[in-house]
């Protein structure tokens, strides 16, 4: 036989990496074109902390169109949350054919076949001085950090794509994961640092980057970063000057609820592919019959 019907597949060896580490890149995942596009957006929609929606508050942030400016935590910078009405460029991404098809791999088919749901879509502009702290882990009891692949089939909760849409090296801030750790049964060490030790979830209080095995993920413009939700993950702090930019794209189960809940607009909807419309909303909205009355009435 000859040697080369030996080698792995592409495919075998990203499945390997994947299970092992639970994370692995996708290179030119957007084109030169699109890469522009987007930073021309970003160019084109200045925003500051101040005109974004805080996370825990329920407030609403400034809008653009049908773009929320928002944050989820005070260092880590502006996001442009339901960026698929951003406009067409943004469209494309929902079914990118450099990921989508790993993505709807590692969620698995789930009961129907049709098991992918938009979660989040969003621009990141993070300055210097921002950055993430270490989050999420195996030992979570969370459909998000789901992980399985009974006899071969995949049935991953939540999939992750990070594009980065410039360089992000040394000092830029890059995404830090652990790898292995969506399989670890015990929280990461670092969680016992922050203020209250005995809430085992979430930290927010220091640079990821600084937590043990963390691997900063450097990226080319336009590659992504694909990662289950399940594995211990931020981002080390930027020291470079300027502004760390990426594209985040959630993709859950269907069973899982979006995370902010934007209800497409109807323009959009009219417009997307029945792919796309999908993806956007698998479940369709089923008004009960006192909620179409009240959406009748004028304000
Ligand atoms: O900002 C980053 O690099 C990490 C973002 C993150 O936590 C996520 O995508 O779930
Ligand atoms: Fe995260």
């Amino acid at each position: 036989m000859p040697a080369s019907e030996n080698e792995p597949t592409e495919l075998e060896l990203q499945d390997y990496l994947f299970d092992l580490n639970g994370f692995f890149t996708v290179q030119q995942a957007i084109s030169e074109d699109q890469r522009q596009a987007i930073l021309s957006w970003i160019d084109a929609h200045p925003a500051s902390m101040a005109d974004a929606a805080k996370f825990e508050t329920g407030e609403e942030g400034q809008w653009i169109g049908d773009v929320e400016v928002q944050s989820y935590m005070n260092q880590d910078g502006v996001n442009y949350q339901n960026i698929i009405e951003g406009g067409d460029v943004f469209e494309q991404m929902i079914d990118n054919p450099r990921w989508i098809d790993h993505v709807r791999r590692y969620l698995g088919p789930g009961l129907t076949g049709k098991n992918i749901s938009l979660n989040e879509c969003l621009l990141n502009v993070r300055a210097s001085g921002g950055y993430i702290g270490l989050h999420s882990g195996g030992h979570l009891p969370w459909f998000s950090s789901v992980f399985h692949h009974p006899s071969g089939e995949w049935g991953v909760g939540q999939l992750n794509v990070i594009t980065a849409l410039e360089d992000i090296g040394p000092g830029d801030g890059g995404t830090t994961i652990v790898p292995g750790s969506h399989k670890s049964c015990a929280p990461h060490p670092h969680f016992k640092r922050q203020e209250h030790p005995d809430q085992n979830v979430v930290n927010y209080s220091g640079p990821a980057g600084e937590a043990e095995n963390m691997v900063e993920l450097h990226l080319k413009a336009g590659d992504s970063l694909i990662f289950t939700d399940g594995v211990a993950h931020g981002s080390s702090a930027r020291t470079n000057p300027g502004s760390r930019k990426i594209m985040l794209f959630r993709y859950c189960s269907t069973w899982i609820a979006t995370r902010w809940n934007y209800l497409a607009s109807p323009e959009l909807m009219a417009r997307l592919t029945p792919a796309r419309r999908e993806i956007v909303q698998p479940v369709k909205p089923r008004l009960c019959p006192s909620w179409r009355k009240a959406m009748h009435k004028t304000p």
